[in-house]
């Protein structure tokens, strides 16, 4: 397990901490949605039998990209992804036979469970309300994403309240976390950045015209932390703060990932 705090002022928030834990407990979910902590880290979330299985069907599968336009360096995805059906802050139509398409592919892959229903499954081991796939007026979107940054991440942020103006998911939302869980990772590169920094407007003066993400310069000196993934290692952290993902130099990195909503009724919900 590695954590780097990296501070250039000098001075570390003590609550801008990476808490590492191999069980799913209530107590760190509340902890990071309270902004007590800025990450978890699972071990063992995955077993390794079952993340061998879910690898080894995803080698064999054709990866999509996401938005080349958007999204540079080019990530990989297996499944659909909300990010490349927005318009004009909401969910466009064509979201939803992409969708359909996504779940035939993840069945033809002919696994033995659903990855994402174990995922959920998992993350409400310890949590009093339920852990669900989110609705969109009334309809079920997708449950996650596998995807592959092998190029990495540029530095960005998620907020699905500031992506979709028109109201999200059918429920008030408190608070959004970004999971990953991740299948395979390279021994050079693919950490994870996290910066102690959320968006401003002065922030806009920083964003690559067109893109998902801003110049490096838009973190400036805020402290940071960085992670080296772990195969079955689960990941929750507030995407607000600005983060990315460094280029991987020696083997693909393969994570499922999908979005977490706190509710106002104490529920997790969950969209790729
Ligand atoms: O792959 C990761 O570690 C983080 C990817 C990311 O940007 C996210 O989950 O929002
Ligand atoms: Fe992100």
């Amino acid at each position: 397990m590695q954590v780097i705090l990296v501070s250039r002022s000098g001075l570390h928030d003590p609550f801008f901490v990476a808490v590492s834990t191999s069980q799913v407990l209530r107590q760190s979910i509340a902890d990071l949605a309270a902004g007590r902590c800025a990450a978890v880290r699972i071990s063992g979330f995955m077993s390794a039998k079952i993340c061998r299985q879910v690898l080894a069907a995803l080698e064999t599968a054709s990866f999509e990209s996401y938005g080349e336009e958007r999204v540079q360096p080019q990530v990989l995805r297996f499944g659909v992804g909300v990010s490349d059906h927005r318009v004009d802050g909401a969910i466009a139509d064509t979201y939803w036979e992409a969708a359909a398409a996504s779940r035939q592919a993840w069945e033809a892959l002919g696994l033995p469970f659903d990855p994402f229903a174990y995922c959920r499954d998992r993350l409400g081991e310890d949590w009093p309300g339920s852990v669900d796939v989110g609705t969109y007026r009334g309809r079920e979107l997708e449950p996650g994403v596998a995807r592959e940054p092998n190029g990495g991440f540029i530095v960005h942020y998620d907020d699905a309240q500031r992506e979709f103006t028109d109201g999200f998911l059918d429920a008030g939302q408190i608070a959004q976390f970004a999971f990953n869980l991740y299948l395979s990772v390279p021994a050079k590169g693919g950490e994870t950045v996290i910066w102690r920094h959320r968006w401003a407007p002065a922030d806009e003066a920083f964003r690559l015209p067109g893109s998902y993400g801003f110049a490096d310069g838009v973190v400036g000196t805020a402290e940071s932390l960085e992670m080296r993934p772990k195969i079955g290692e689960a990941l929750l952290f507030d995407p607000r703060n600005y983060h990315a993902v460094r280029p991987s130099l020696d083997a693909r990195r393969i994570a499922l990932g999908f979005s977490v909503a706190l509710t106002d009724t104490g529920d997790l919900l969950t969209w790729g």
